[in-house]
């Protein structure tokens, strides 16, 4: 304990000099630059970049899509979010995605993407992304580049070492950083040990449309489950999750959590427990969980609220689950292209652990353990250690890879990234970043087949790197040219919220799927129109629904007679546009639900509940003609 304590001490003080160095010039990497460097990233008017990147927008419950090597934001998709630019979370439709068994949660703090693989390759079909405070994982479509399916993660908190996948995208797989008590019940806090556990929750993505159930839950001992990596190709059915506190404290962790030497690096045969399940093993547990699914056709989400789940013990499934002892808190959990090494960062270390899964597989067969933590047979340290990288660099985090046999870290706390070679675990090359990295991403980086051209590092503190904007600004990622023997740092550039975790891939896998138009034949919303024709006002009691219709530049019907105060008006809008791109909006005065913009051939709903007798505008919220500004109309409210 004592060793640890004084160690993170040293740790302290050298970020907090690494800090203070931040704002002096000469440090801030604008010399190292040669004069080449604006070429590599210039994209002349009119052209398109090479790569996408989708950067997690964190605390902001959005993702955010960004092109390689311009650093251009193209779009930012609201996931846990209400987001007023399209109405996301605000229009009826669209409400339920934001549905919890805690009720509505229009916000959430999203940290990992990662995009949907067969054969352990990106196939671009969907990204998946977690959401740590109300635990939920995503689904978004990259053809619609719209969140189409929000599952919420029972039994656990802080939904962290989420929302990675497996090769063939047959589970996206959420773990807990935070043990709960399972189920959740009126205990002691300090009853924390034994009694907490940690679940690691395996969700099943059905192959053709997406759709994700819960298969399985493994509730594992009370540690912080920090983060997780498949295995790939050799490895692949197996799972690795970081873990830290095992020791299990329930208070002020930053010491009491810190006193173990090691702790693991959790490893989970989940092709063993799949079949354990599949064969009726597991137990039902009553809990209640909201799964949220957006209907393309319908253009409509339903939400429903789920009432069990199938937990496991990891008791029940002997041989399914080691311990890999890893030094000093591990946070990042990386698998190489190969399969073959499992990168643990220790937090509190100076060095990178590798394990071997070749070497864990023969120690397993070999019987060979030290000892076992609630039943769960802990591997050696040295029978499983392929090697360790001492790097020089303070505060390891995340670890990708280039398919070229190198891996790169990044280290926090000496803030920089440094590039090492995969087997003889040799630094090659190191460059600073602007300032300390959380984590980095290479294109393909987190499957069997990297695009090792950029390099993407998102940084935790922005500093002096861009015009003062106030005591707030936005966090910084910086792009480097990883094509060489060493990195080139090529560019700066702001990011929405706080960047975690991002998924990047090659253009032409995304470019041809990318929907254009939802076509009216194929719109099912219940309250779409065929054409302006039949517009018309309904009502039934209080409720009142206005079939609209839109079309550059009038709405149908304009002038809205005979609505009370007291009434709820629903304004279900048809756009009838038949060419890309020509978005109409809607805003009613005084409307607290946001404006919502309706896409060519989509239908949406506003909610108006009019409080005041009087007669009331509205109008288009989105420039789409020369006659934009005359795209209006009014309601006239009457006494209730
Ligand atoms: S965490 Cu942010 S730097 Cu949530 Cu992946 Cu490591
Ligand atoms: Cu429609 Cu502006």
């Amino acid at each position: 304990m004592k060793t640890i304590s004084v160690l993170s001490n040293v740790f302290i003080v050298g970020a907090f000099i690494l800090i203070t160095s931040c704002g002096q010039s000469g440090s801030n990497g604008k010399s190292a630059l040669s004069s080449n460097v604006a070429e590599k990233v210039y994209i002349a008017p009119g052209e398109r970049d090479e790569q996408y990147a989708f950067l997690s927008g964190g605390y902001s419950g959005n993702l955010t899509v960004y092109g390689l090597p311009s650093g251009r934001m193209f779009k930012e998709i609201p996931v846990f979010s209400q987001f007023p630019t399209s109405g996301y979370g605000y229009s009826e439709e669209t409400k339920p995605m934001l549905n919890t068994s805690f009720g509505f949660v229009p916000w959430d703090d999203l940290h990992h993407p990662d995009i949907s693989q067969t054969n352990g390759e990106l196939d671009g079909r969907w990204i998946f992304a977690n959401g740590n405070n109300t635990p939920r994982i995503a689904r978004i479509s990259l053809s619609t580049f719209e969140t189409e399916e929000i599952i919420e993660v029972p039994n656990s908190a802080g939904n962290h070492s989420s929302s990675f996948i497996t090769e063939n995208t047959e589970y996206v797989v959420a773990g807990t950083r935070f043990s709960v008590p399972v189920p959740q019940r009126d205990i002691p806090i300090s009853e924390y040990k034994s009694n907490f556990k940690g679940a690691l929750t395996f969700i099943s993505v059905e192959p053709e449309h997406g759709h994700m159930e819960i298969k399985f839950q493994l509730l594992m001992p009370g540690f912080n489950y920090d983060l997780s990596h498949p295995g790939r190709d050799k490895s692949h059915g197996w799972f690795f999750f970081s873990t830290y506190n095992t020791e299990e404290a329930n208070t002020l962790l930053e010491v009491n959590a810190s006193q173990n030497d090691k702790d693991f690096i959790a490893a989970v045969n989940w092709k063993m427990i799949e079949a354990y399940v599949n064969n009726g093993g597991g137990k039902k547990m009553s809990t209640r969980y909201a799964h949220n699914v957006y209907d393309e056709s319908t253009h409509t989400a339903t939400s429903t609220m789920n009432k069990e789940v199938l937990t496991v013990d990891p008791a029940e499934v002997p041989g399914a689950i080691y311990f890999l002892p890893t030094p000093k808190s591990p946070h990042g959990c990386d698998v190489d292209p190969t399969g073959q090494y499992i990168i643990g960062s220790g937090k509190l270390s100076a060095d990178l652990t590798v394990h071997s899964f070749d070497k864990m597989l023969a120690a397993i067969k070999a019987e060979k353990f030290d000892g076992e933590a609630y039943g769960i047979p802990i591997l050696n340290y040295q029978d499983v250690l392929a090697g360790t990288v001492s790097s020089g660099g303070l505060g390891p985090l995340h670890t990708e890879f280039d398919g070229r046999g190198n891996a790169y870290t990044t280290f926090f706390i000496s803030s920089e990234v440094v590039k090492w070679k995969l087997g003889t675990w040799e630094v090659i090359d190191r460059k600073p970043t602007y300032y300390s990295v959380g984590h980095l991403m290479i294109p393909g980086g987190n499957s069997r087949k990297p695009h090792g051209k950029y390099l993407v590092a998102m940084n935790k503190i922005t500093k002096d790197r861009y015009l003062p904007t106030g005591p707030e600004m936005e966090h910084s990622a910086q792009i480097y040219d990883i094509t060489g023997e060493k990195m080139e740092l090529l560019y700066d550039f702001p990011t929405h919220g706080e960047p975690h975790y991002a998924a990047g891939c090659n253009a032409e896998l995304l470019v041809n799927n990318s929907k254009k138009i939802y076509r009216l034949d194929e719109n099912n919303h219940p309250y779409a129109i065929k054409s302006p024709a039949e517009a018309r006002v309904e009502r039934t009691g209080n409720e009142v629904h206005i079939y609209m219709s839109t079309i550059r530049s009038h709405f149908t019907p304009d002038n809205i007679e005979g609505i009370k105060v007291g009434d709820k008006v629903y304004f279900h809008i048809t756009n009838h546009e038949q060419d890309f791109d020509v978005p109409h909006g809607f805003s009613m005065i005084g409307q607290g639900t946001s404006e919502i913009l309706i896409m060519p051939g989509q239908t949406k709903t506003s909610l108006w509940e009019p409080k005041r007798v009087g007669v009331w505008p509205f109008y288009c919220t989105d420039f789409c003609s020369a006659l934009h500004q005359e795209m209006q109309g009014y309601v006239r409210v009457s006494p209730a």
